[in-house]
């Protein structure tokens, strides 16, 4: 038969050109996200790159995991962006110099030596650490990689189901929406709406000099992004019950997430198998993991919409937005089987359309009064969600459909030119291209 005609001849493998990405993003120590919009090393990001990174070279993930935990308050939080001091201040907003870790952070116990924001991003660096371990064991075992992670991600972890359970309910909270990831995301339009913004003319968005605005989020939202990380800073980046009601309580925001507590929970069942990878049994780990994966059932399950919600802690109240966030516990391993039936139903359903409108999961309610299809977390599919969705079909058995999912990612990785995020629809690019973690994430699952 004819050989069938390819889109690009001439071009190199994919996951030949997936690792040219990281290679390029590399900077000696750790990978930016995107050289034009995030000059800096982020921290989910650099879990995700890490867990692609690993099939490229071993010892490049670690190192990359290494930096970023290198960066860890005293307080046992792990900073969402660790800054390059060889950036010029201008290239990204906010800059060290607003968050002025050193100083506003002295009590939390941020470092001296290196400059960093003062929120965190969800925890993915335990299951991270675990999947670059088993990349190559022997490596890690040289480089006692495990037992130098170990103690640092025990202390983040107990950092978020201490100081962070705002809610009381042993679940962690967020305390500002880059926290979670997903910036602008229809669910924050509520508690957001109670943070009073910050002047427009107090900052300048460095974003927008990379992106198209329409493609990010609003200027208003912005405004409430700076009040409330100013606020945190101000207040010594403290948290605890006093945080809700003193300082940061002033803007008010603070929510349990779904996806950011699910992947804490993948992470404590990741570090329970790293205790005993050395010596220990990791049987109370598991345990916990658990206890909190029927803690976040019992807190965020809503059955009536057949998927999990946010809950805002400040009124105690479920968020009804359906967003892919809702959907990522699917990763948990002791999901009851009829909830985890339910949440692949609702994947195909009309909210999100798989296999049958869109052939990657968006981030938001295709039927939603705040569908977009190109604003950033406001509809568009995003390559580490739809990696984390994947996974969870394939846990729970769902092969055909995680073949299938898995195939859609590869090729929209390939046609997008590894783009930051995709209309769920056509599968066009938007955001930056050759963005680190879509390239790591190919090469995953590639393997
Ligand atoms: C704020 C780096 C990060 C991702 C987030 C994504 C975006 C930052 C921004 O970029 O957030 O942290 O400036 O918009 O929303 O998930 O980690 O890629």
């Amino acid at each position: 038969p004819e050989p069938k005609p390819s889109s690009a001849p001439f071009a190199e493998p994919l996951h030949v050109r997936a690792a040219q990405v990281l290679h390029s993003n590399w900077t000696g120590a750790s990978t930016v996200p995107s050289h034009s919009l995030y000059p800096h090393q982020w921290s989910w990001d650099s879990a995700f790159i890490a867990i692609g990174l690993r099939h490229v070279s071993p010892l490049r993930a670690q190192s990359e995991l290494e930096t970023l935990l290198g960066a860890q308050w005293g307080d046992g939080r792990i900073p969402h962006i660790v800054f390059n001091p060889s950036v010029p201040l201008d290239a990204y907003f906010p800059s060290p110099d607003f968050w002025r870790s050193s100083t506003a952070g002295r009590a939390a116990g941020a470092p001296r030596t290196v400059q960093t924001s003062g929120i965190v991003q969800p925890p993915v660096h335990a299951l991270a650490v675990w999947l670059v371990h088993a990349a190559d064991p022997g490596l890690s075992r040289a480089r006692s990689f495990l037992s130098r992670m170990y103690p640092r991600l025990a202390a983040w972890h107990r950092y978020l189901l201490h100081r962070r359970d705002l809610g009381g309910g042993g679940l962690a909270s967020v305390v500002h929406p880059w926290e979670q990831g997903m910036d602008n995301a229809p669910s924050w339009d509520a508690p957001l709406s109670r943070v009073t913004p910050a002047p427009a003319r107090s900052f300048r968005r460095a974003d927008l000099d990379h992106g198209a605005a329409e493609d990010r989020p609003t200027d208003l939202d912005y405004g409430r992004y700076v009040r409330l990380a100013a606020d945190y800073r101000d207040a010594g980046y403290a948290d605890g019950a006093a945080g809700i009601t003193g300082t940061v309580g002033a803007a008010g925001f603070a929510v349990e997430d779904p996806a950011f507590n699910a992947l804490l929970i993948a992470s404590e069942h990741a570090l329970a198998r790293i205790a005993r990878e050395l010596g220990a049994t990791g049987t109370a780990r598991h345990a916990r993991a658990e206890r909190l994966t029927a803690a976040l059932v019992d807190r965020l399950w809503e059955p009536a919409q057949g998927m999990f919600f946010c809950r805002d802690v400040r009124t105690d109240e479920l968020i009804p937005e359906r967003g892919v966030s809702g959907l990522v516990p699917l990763i948990l391993p002791t999901l009851p089987r009829e909830t985890a039936a339910t949440l692949v139903r609702t994947l195909r359903g009309p909210h999100f359309g798989l296999g049958d409108t869109t052939r990657l999961v968006p981030s938001y309610d295709l039927t939603g009064p705040a569908f977009d299809p190109h604003r950033y977390w406001r509809g568009p599919a995003w390559f580490n969600t739809n990696w984390l969705v994947e996974r969870g079909l394939r846990l729970h058995g769902e092969h055909a459909r995680a073949r299938r999912l898995r195939g859609a990612l590869l090729e929209t990785a390939d046609t997008s030119g590894f783009a930051e995020y995709v209309d769920p629809y056509t599968g066009e690019a938007c955001g930056a291209l050759g963005f680190s973690w879509t390239a790591a994430l190919t090469l995953d699952l590639l393997h």
